[in-house]
């Protein structure tokens, strides 16, 4: 299991991006020309966005089209490995964590729950991006390490050969597109890039529902990966937010039996299910995570808003849901997808 020396992840570091992603500058200086020849749109935050295998990409950082290509050619899939797949906004910081604290619950154990690295550490820090590990000077995906534990927002499509030929398992987790908008926009508000123009709601919803997200259009997004997940359920399980909040629980125990580490009889008579639903809680996270930064412009707390179902219908007009209630009806046609 590639678990990062947590003991140097500390929640207040800070980190400079050529310091953390020393390879970076050499990654966005070989795929320069090859991205030129992309289509370009302005998008999210009034970003330049690249087209590529349908999907739009940001440039020139570490969650990019650079940073993707690197990772196709270079990143070679292990069969025990495990990745964690999601559009941001959609829980990958809650996938993250749980799957981190089911995976490494004997090493972690109940008794020294108080020492538990989530307890001090950002989940993004105990689990790393496949976009942002290339770009490490170490990256943490050394063959010993196995099996190893990943996250990535890089479409189905987009996955490494590697990941397509291996039969290691891949998690994707899914949530409302009208939750992940607006999640999208406050997280937009807490950002402190130079570079980024700041949008309103009514302005972040007309490039949301045209695609031009990182990583989106969304609905292709779901869709490609829920098809992966009919096709081999025994390899990519498909879970919404909607249902990891409705009954965590259950949930947890799913993703644990999925990655093959179910729980046994004794462990759910002794709570371990529960203790790990309590780790990784919106509220315990929230907390721990209160102080300190991601890395450069990013707070540790831009992870953790509200953690609800349904808080759209605070924020979007009636002609927004509608208008959002029409393209996945289009889009999700024919796919059993209960959001
Ligand atoms: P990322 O893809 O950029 O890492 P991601 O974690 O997917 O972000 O999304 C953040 C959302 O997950 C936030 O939703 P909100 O804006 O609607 O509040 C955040 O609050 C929510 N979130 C983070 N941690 C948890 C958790 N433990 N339980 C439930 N929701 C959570």
């Amino acid at each position: 299991m590639s678990i990062p020396d947590v003991s140097s992840l500390s929640l207040t570091s800070k980190p400079k991006p050529e310091e953390e992603y020393p390879n970076l500058a050499a990654i966005l200086d070989r795929y320069k020309e090859k991205i030129a020849a992309f289509p370009k749109e302005k998008g999210w935050m009034g970003l330049d966005l690249y087209m590529y295998q349908g999907f739009w990409y940001t440039s020139q950082d570490v969650f990019s089209i650079e940073t993707t290509l690197a990772v196709q050619e270079t990143f070679q899939a292990h069969s025990t490995d495990i990745y964690l797949a999601t559009q941001p906004k959609s829980g990958t910081t809650w996938l993250k964590a749980l799957a981190f604290a089911v995976v490494n619950r004997k090493r972690y154990n109940n008794i020294t729950l108080s020492t538990h690295p989530l307890l001090s550490t950002n989940p993004h820090k105990c689990v790393p991006f496949l976009e942002t590990d290339v770009a490490k000077k170490t990256p943490t995906y050394l063959p010993e390490n196995q099996p190893r534990l990943y996250a990535t927002h890089m479409p189905y499509i987009a996955l490494p050969q590697s990941i397509h030929d291996s039969c290691c398992r891949i998690v994707y987790m899914c949530r409302n597109p009208k939750d992940v908008l607006v999640s999208w926009f406050h997280f937009g508000k807490k950002l402190s890039h130079t570079l980024l123009t700041q949008m309103t709601l009514d302005e972040m919803f007309e490039v949301y529902t045209k695609g031009l997200m990182p990583y989106g259009p969304h609905w292709d997004h779901v869709k490609e990966y829920y098809k992966a997940s009919t096709e081999d359920p025994t390899r990519v399980l498909f879970v919404t937010y909607e249902d990891m909040k409705k009954d965590t629980a259950n949930k947890v125990k799913q993703l644990a039996e999925f990655l093959g580490y179910p729980f046994t009889e004794e462990e759910e008579a002794n709570g371990a299910v529960e203790d790990i639903v309590r780790l990784c809680s919106f509220e315990t996270l929230k907390e721990v995570n209160k102080t300190g930064n991601f890395r450069q412009g990013v707070a540790n707390d831009t992870f953790f808003r509200e953690g609800k179902v349904g808080g759209w219908s605070n924020e979007l007009t009636d002609e927004m849901s509608q208008n959002m209630d029409d393209i996945t009806t289009e889009k999700f046609q024919g796919l059993d997808i209960s959001i």
